[in-house]
């Protein structure tokens, strides 16, 4: 074995919307190749690192990322070249040295990420050891319980649903497969509801339905309905979550959710009826990023009952969540690797929440590629939950598909999930 970089390639390749992304390729002496591409959010938070984009009008809509694919070929391919590819930390500090800005837009955000991940495919490889068990060693053995979207509103969607995702939360399963399985199901009755109702069963950007409903009530009547029509006990087997990405719905002060404006105090008000109402467990970005006040308030009345999770309002940021711990704004992080641009950057925004005993949620982008390294790294940090989406659309399923191989290799050995998730053999 000679885990040493050769040379790094990357590429332009498209993601679920059809936009362009990074792709990285990084070359081991010994042959070996560690693949990688990159995501692309859309409701962005304000201070997620820079993704390098060349704003040239009339090519991909100024969507290209020619300068993002250069920098990996023509600067992070020289200054990596010779290094063992399993000092990550030492790989991630040249890479932040060479961008030499905090928020990565020299180099792009893309670029950076891009090799940072197939550094570590590459490393995983040239070990021969399946990359959850180089993240995260040998003792993780607990599989992240799934946040499935199954309706899709706000930005990813073209209805008139302010709230920009609808999950389902399978719960008391004792596997991940077995809750998969009620996810699909209650996915599947979900759909029957919408066609009985005469709405539709188009899908959104996370391959939700996007039905043309208004009423965020409705959508949770009509969500613990298709979960009783599957046969589950709404609450106790599968609980719903919501992202509302507040940021997108804050003007001058307010909240403008439901054609109706809010202050913070009237939209914790707005939440905690909900949540009185229907079994939500979750509530993502509820207030704006830059609302600390109301964080904190929204934590105080919600926070002891409700996961309270900071997305835009952490960007994945160890000192952006060092503040919220001191502020007591959320109790639960979501972790999106190309918000802060590389794994160890990452990996310290995982190691400090979790040493708060703030819950973990890895996710993925709306803008995504069939790439599912965060399927492993969820494992390897032993995250609480995922978030990839709805069970359909591919860049969406291949996270889950992943983690159901990963499940297997964990149970091997043992038989009893084979044969108890398996009616066949049962
Ligand atoms: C979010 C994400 C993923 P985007 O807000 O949590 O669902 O959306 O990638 O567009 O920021
Ligand atoms: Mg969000």
């Amino acid at each position: 074995m000679n885990p040493i970089i050769e040379k790094i390639r990357a590429r332009q390749i498209l993601d679920s919307r059809g936009l362009p992304t990074v792709e990285v390729e990084v070359f081991l002496k010994d042959g070996t190749i560690g693949l990688a591409s990159v995501p692309s959010g859309l409701s962005r938070g304000g201070n997620e690192a820079c993704e390098l984009r060349d704003g040239i009008r009339d090519f991909y809509a100024g969507k290209s990322v020619w300068q993002a694919v250069h920098n990996v070929n023509k600067i992070l391919s020289d200054e990596l070249k010779g290094l063992d590819v399993r000092n990550q930390r030492r790989i991630d500090e040249v890479m932040l040295a060479a961008d030499g800005t905090p928020d990565k837009r020299n180099l792009g955000a893309n670029a950076i990420l891009g090799v940072s991940l197939a550094c570590a495919r590459a490393a995983a490889s040239a070990l021969n050891i399946p990359l959850f068990r180089y993240l995260g060693g040998i003792f993780p053995s607990q599989m992240p319980t799934p946040m499935v979207n199954v309706l899709n509103g706000g930005v990813h969607a073209d209805n008139s649903l302010d709230v920009q995702a609808f999950m389902l939360v399978p719960q008391n399963f004792r596997s991940f497969s077995e809750a998969l399985r009620a996810v699909c199901e209650t996915f599947y009755a979900l759909k029957t509801l919408l066609h009985e109702k005469n709405l539709s069963t188009n899908v959104g950007d996370e391959g939700g339905f996007a039905p043309q409903i208004s009423s965020h009530e409705q959508v949770f009547e009509i969500l613990v309905q298709a979960i009783r029509g599957a046969g589950y006990t709404p609450g106790e087997q599968m609980s719903l979550a919501i992202d509302v990405a507040a940021s997108e719905l804050y003007r001058d002060g307010k909240y403008c959710l439901g054609g109706q404006e809010f202050t913070a105090q009237e939209l914790t008000d707005l939440y905690e009826i909900w949540t009185k109402n229907f079994p939500i467990c979750s509530i993502e970005d509820g207030l704006d990023q830059n609302d600390w006040g109301g964080w904190f308030f929204l934590s105080e009345r919600l926070g002891g009952s409700v996961q309270i999770v900071g997305d835009d309002l952490f960007c994945t940021n160890e000192a952006l969540l060092r503040h919220g711990i001191q502020k007591s704004a959320a109790n639960a992080i979501l972790i999106k690797p190309n918000q802060v641009g590389t794994l160890s950057e990452t990996f310290n925004t995982i190691q400090l929440a979790k040493k708060h005993g703030i819950r973990t949620i890895i996710s993925h982008r709306s803008g995504e590629t069939t790439d599912s390294f965060i399927s492993d790294l969820a494992v390897a940090v032993q995250a609480d939950f995922i978030k990839s989406g709805s069970v359909s659309r591919t860049e969406r399923t291949s996270k889950y598909n992943q983690l159901l191989r990963i499940e297997q290799k964990l149970m091997q050995g043992s038989a009893v999930l084979e044969r108890e998730g398996d009616p066949v053999e049962a």
